[in-house]
């Protein structure tokens, strides 16, 4: 009995503050800690973030980005035929150190030479991994059929991008594999997994790997071809940590298993 006691003690302790995360576009499993405010007003004309969050748990990295408006009202065809779109980018620096990042040409630091606004307030970037939803796209090429509602399904014409791999920023870098995002209402969730974010950066020019902590910012543009026009809306940089040592749940099963078995062989003594 004692032993069982322990076993749930041991597993208690280990989920502890650790709600399961589901990619589902609801919130109600992340922590209050990990979630960031935006003002409602600071990208008037453009796409407006109000909130987003980022988080590491169970080897995943977890973030999100919720807009003032439905994401579906970016998604489709406009009246004159031109794709809507709109990209989420989670701006990384992976080391949380402004000795390393991305170099871009003349662009020093800015993963994006396009958008000066991140040379300013995102130093120390090494990479930014974007999500881009538009009809059609498909690692950098819009080769798929356009249609109101076709985008809206994770994985259909849609996909995650790792911008500045080889400061060759505009490019578009190898397609991801392990991804996963989903959007509802005003709600894109989304996570990656840290084993790949840190073989993508080893490609980096840079070359940092995860620290303990990383630095992070969400940022998002699009256009809905009516009211809405182009213009980042940034989100002040966050550190968050890395946990490390966090048991996978195949290991949980087998420290769980083999609790279960030693009572169970002292039981037989
Ligand atoms: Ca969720
Ligand atoms: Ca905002
Ligand atoms: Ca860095």
């Amino acid at each position: 009995m004692k032993n069982l006691y322990a076993l749930g003690m041991i597993l208690v302790v280990c989920t502890a503050g650790s709600a399961t995360m589901t990619v589902d576009g609801n919130l109600n499993d992340w922590d209050a800690q990990s979630i960031f405010q935006d003002p409602d007003s600071d990208n008037p004309g453009g796409v407006e973030m109000t909130r987003w969050g980022a988080k590491v748990q169970d080897g995943q990295l977890y973030w999100f980005c919720e807009i003032n408006r439905g994401w579906t009202d970016f998604l489709g065809q406009a009246s004159n035929g031109k794709d809507k779109k709109i990209f989420p980018g989670l701006w990384i620096d992976a080391d949380n150190s402004t000795d390393t990042y991305l170099a871009d040409g003349g662009d020093a630091n800015c993963a994006d030479g396009d958008k000066g606004e991140w040379s300013s307030n995102h130093r120390g970037i090494d990479v930014n991994l974007e999500l881009g939803l538009i009809g059609g796209w498909t690692n950098g090429e819009n080769s798929g059929p356009d249609g109101e509602g076709e985008e809206t399904a994770p994985g259909l014409y849609s996909q995650f991008n790792y911008w500045g791999a080889g400061d060759d920023v505009g490019d578009i870098a190898d397609m991801v594999t392990d991804g996963a995002w989903c959007i509802s209402g005003n709600v894109m969730e989304a996570r990656i997994s840290l084993s790949e974010l840190d073989a993508i950066l080893q490609e980096m020019s840079d070359g940092v790997s995860i620290g303990d902590t990383m630095k992070l910012a969400v940022g998002v543009q699009g256009t809905n071809r009516a009211e809405v026009s182009y213009g980042y809306d940034t989100g002040a940089p966050q550190v968050i940590a890395v946990p490390a040592g966090i048991p996978e749940p195949a290991t949980l099963s087998l420290l769980a298993i083999s609790a279960l078995a030693m009572g169970t062989r002292r039981r037989d003594i």
